[in-house]
């Protein structure tokens, strides 16, 4: 029971400007609320749909825990959930740090890992966020979520209002664009929510037609199967040959989609994280070579290569991979000799592969 003196706790309206206060001091660039206990559909439906039409390609963890997906409220996520905080975070979309270009290495890197490993970062940051949540009432649960559950973030994004889905897929936040990750905070807590923004693509399909795998089903849909991410950061086996020249341009993730973008066309300052998302300066030292070589008997030792940064999630094979079908690509026959001795002599078939690849590209 709550003493006289205490004071009541903020309105559902009042929380929601609390939130967005907190949220801002925490370094989050937008923020929205969407109701929790209100079931996905027809977001869920639609994907429903795309993993029958197998658009999931190679991913199949996108097929488990389908139920789980479509509410917040139940045991999967929170128990009794009322509203859903979406926050973004914004990285880097720099081409230069401080008159110098991006290392060319970094170049071939999306732009969201091109740093250290972000995820602790965020997670801190939603915790205080979740932390804050709970004492706005007796008995609020929170809980903080960043690519840790099995939650459809971007359809719980546009409900929040943070941004429109964009034909390429991604959330975009007017005057902001697409170049942010989301992050959650389920919670107990009744907060006013926000409502959805209208989509803002037009007629534009830039995204669509400069997709270098063509991996748009169509407007709004990926075919995971046919996404450059998918090959270059998600699976351990080769792509297929088909695809093979166009996932050769990208080292690890892509971002055409969003640099022909015309709401990314704008330099933003850099967020509150920038530092996070900042070129690693391991990658200046570091050449296509040393990464190829991963897995080697003389190679680079994997912990001192990748440790701390999001490219450890691709796996020594997975990078070496990447790195032998990139020299391929890149055209420099003085990296035959060393392709040709992974090709005979690297213990993973997928590495062997990609290298006889780049070989027979380079000679032809
Ligand atoms: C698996 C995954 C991938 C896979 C598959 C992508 C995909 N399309 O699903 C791969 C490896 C290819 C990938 C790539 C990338 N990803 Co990813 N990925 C995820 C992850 C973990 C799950 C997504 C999922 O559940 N997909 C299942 C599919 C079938 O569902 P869906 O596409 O969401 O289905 C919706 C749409 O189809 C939509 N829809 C369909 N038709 C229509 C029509 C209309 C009118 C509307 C409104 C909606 C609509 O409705 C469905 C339900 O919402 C999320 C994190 C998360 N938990 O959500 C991050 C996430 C989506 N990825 C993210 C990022 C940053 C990327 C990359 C940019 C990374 C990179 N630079 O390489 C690329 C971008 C590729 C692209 N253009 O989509 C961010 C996106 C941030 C943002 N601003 O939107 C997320 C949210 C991670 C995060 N926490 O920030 N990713």
């Amino acid at each position: 029971m709550r003493a006289p003196s205490e004071p009541s706790p903020p309105s559902a309206e009042e929380a929601r400007a609390l939130v967005e206060q907190r949220a801002a001091a925490l370094g989050f660039a937008a923020v929205g609320v969407a109701r929790a206990d209100v079931a996905l559909e027809p977001e869920f439906a639609r994907y429903e749909a795309a993993l029958a039409a197998g658009l999931h390609g190679p991913l199949a963890y996108l097929a488990e825990n389908v139920e789980a997906r479509r509410r917040l409220d139940g045991a999967d996520i929170l128990v009794g959930a009322r509203s859903v905080i979406v926050a973004t975070v914004r990285y880097d979309q720099r081409d230069e740090y401080d008159g110098a270009p991006v290392p060319a290495l970094a170049q071939g890197i999306a732009r969201y890992a091109r740093g250290r490993d972000y995820h602790n970062r965020i997670r801190k940051a939603l915790r205080k966020l979740a932390t804050f949540v709970r004492t706005l009432g007796d008995g609020v649960e929170a809980r903080p979520m960043i690519d840790t559950a099995p939650v459809l973030e971007r359809a719980w994004a546009a409900r929040a209002g943070v941004g429109f889905l964009g034909k390429n897929g991604l959330i975009i936040t007017p005057g902001q664009g697409s170049y942010a990750l989301l992050g959650e905070v389920v919670t107990t807590l009744e907060i006013t929510p926000d409502t959805p923004i209208e989509e803002r693509c037009g007629q534009c399909t830039r995204c669509l037609d400069a997709c270098p795998t063509r991996a748009f089903a169509r407007p709004f849909v990926l075919d995971a199967g046919r996404c450059i991410s998918t090959w270059t950061i998600e699976v351990a086996a080769a792509s297929p040959e088909p695809l093979r020249e166009a996932v050769s341009g990208r080292l690890f993730g892509c971002d055409v989609c969003q640099e022909v973008c015309p709401h990314n066309a704008k330099e933003r300052p850099a967020g509150r994280f920038a530092d996070t998302f900042a070129p690693h300066e391991r990658w200046r030292r570091l050449e296509l070579r040393d990464l190829a070589r991963l897995g080697l008997a003389d190679g680079p030792r994997w912990e001192e290569l990748a440790e701390g940064t999001p490219l450890f999630r691709a796996g020594p094979a997975g990078l070496a991979r990447n790195a032998c079908l990139a020299l391929g690509r890149a055209g420099d026959a003085g990296a035959l000799p060393l392709l040709r001795e992974i090709a005979r002599e690297h213990p993973s078939d997928v590495v062997r592969d990609a290298a006889s690849w780049a070989v027979a590209r380079l000679s032809r």
